[in-house]
């Protein structure tokens, strides 16, 4: 089953909408496999937007992200990764659209609340980085067959 990493940045956390992004992706019927609440360190910030490091932007997203805590997800369902870009909205919440999160809850790209993984392949370099295999729960919920045909 596709996995995708979802994280709720410091924004996110502290303006009290980490329910509001929980309730959003399980009313939706995707399945929560991994949860934790951190204080992110600066190795890890680099490492995770390591892909922009070029950008003017890096240095103050990087000290961002380690501002305050985050909530590290991982999320399950089949086509999780682009589904969930579109619960998420365009990265620019000014022009995202209605009734995506950045398009419901932001006003601007640097406080954009959430990141979502782009891509199969980058999710997967994304949970490898943000979790364990430990930290991950395997399972299934009973309703799955309420959910997928
Ligand atoms: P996304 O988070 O939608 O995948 P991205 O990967 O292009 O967007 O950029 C990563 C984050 O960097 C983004 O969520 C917010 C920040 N960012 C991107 N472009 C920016 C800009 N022009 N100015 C300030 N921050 C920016
Ligand atoms: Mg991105």
């Amino acid at each position: 089953m596709e996995r995708t990493f979802i994280m709720v940045k410091p924004d996110g956390v502290q303006r009290g909408l980490v329910g509001e992004v929980i309730r959003r992706f399980e009313t939706k019927g995707f399945t929560l496999i991994g949860l934790k609440l951190m204080q992110v360190s600066k190795e890890l910030a680099e490492e995770h937007y390591d892909v922009h490091k070029e950008r003017p932007f890096f240095g103050g997203l990087v000290e961002f992200i380690g501002s305050s805590p985050v909530v590290a997800m991982v999320w399950e369902g089949d086509g999780v990764v682009a589904a969930a870009r579109n619960v998420i909205g365009a990265t620019n919440p000014l022009t995202a659209a209605p009734g995506t999160i950045r398009g419901d809850y932001g006003v601007s790209i640097g406080r954009n609340l959430i990141h979502g993984s782009d891509a199969i392949e980058t999710a997967q370099r994304e949970i490898s980085l943000w979790f364990n295999e430990k930290e991950l729960a395997s399972w299934q919920p009973t309703i799955t067959p309420w959910l997928y045909e």
